[in-house]
């Protein structure tokens, strides 16, 4: 088997199912995190799944990434629309990158319509809920497949 495919999640997703369930879904974080281990057992990868509020930590697992892992599954949340240093980290990662948003972001304010990790992921799934986790764990699968 692979490396396992890291699923970050950035800040307040851990709220997740717990407050604005008209954008978010009534689904929790774990929901999600188990979904996507199921959609990766059917594909026979693993996942290792973390959460933080804290941009540094994120970079700390996109560059652990590097060594420990096979593909990136990143969900920045807010981040996602700031963070120059995750961009940054995430160009020194060479395997697939897809970045997930629960909500459709391009639906929503303005300020929502930049992405930074856009500019380096490999694959983006936004709009689809929580089940956008187990779409990316099967484009991972598909580019793990595809690469040369
Ligand atoms: O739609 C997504 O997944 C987002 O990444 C979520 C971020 C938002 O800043 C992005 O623009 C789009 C916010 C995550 C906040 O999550 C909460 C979940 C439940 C209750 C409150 C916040």
């Amino acid at each position: 088997m692979p490396s396992p495919v890291y699923i970050l999640n950035g800040p307040n997703l851990n709220l997740l199912g717990q407050r604005e369930p008209e954008i978010y879904g009534r689904m929790t974080l774990a929901d999600a995190e188990n979904l996507a281990a199921k959609a990766a057992q059917q594909v026979g990868l693993s996942i290792v799944a973390k959460q933080s509020n804290h941009e540094g930590d994120l970079v700390d697992w996109i560059q652990e990434a590097r060594q420990a892992a096979s593909a990136i599954i990143l969900n920045a949340g807010a981040l996602t629309h700031t963070s120059v240093a995750i961009y940054d980290a995430l160009k020194a990662f060479k395997g697939p990158i897809i970045e997930v948003h629960i909500s459709n972001p391009f639906a929503r304010e303005s300020f929502r319509h930049h992405s930074y990790v856009s500019l380096a992921a490999t694959g983006v799934i936004c709009g689809l809920g929580i089940q956008g986790y187990a779409l990316a764990v099967q484009a991972v699968a598909h580019q793990l497949q595809s690469r040369p």
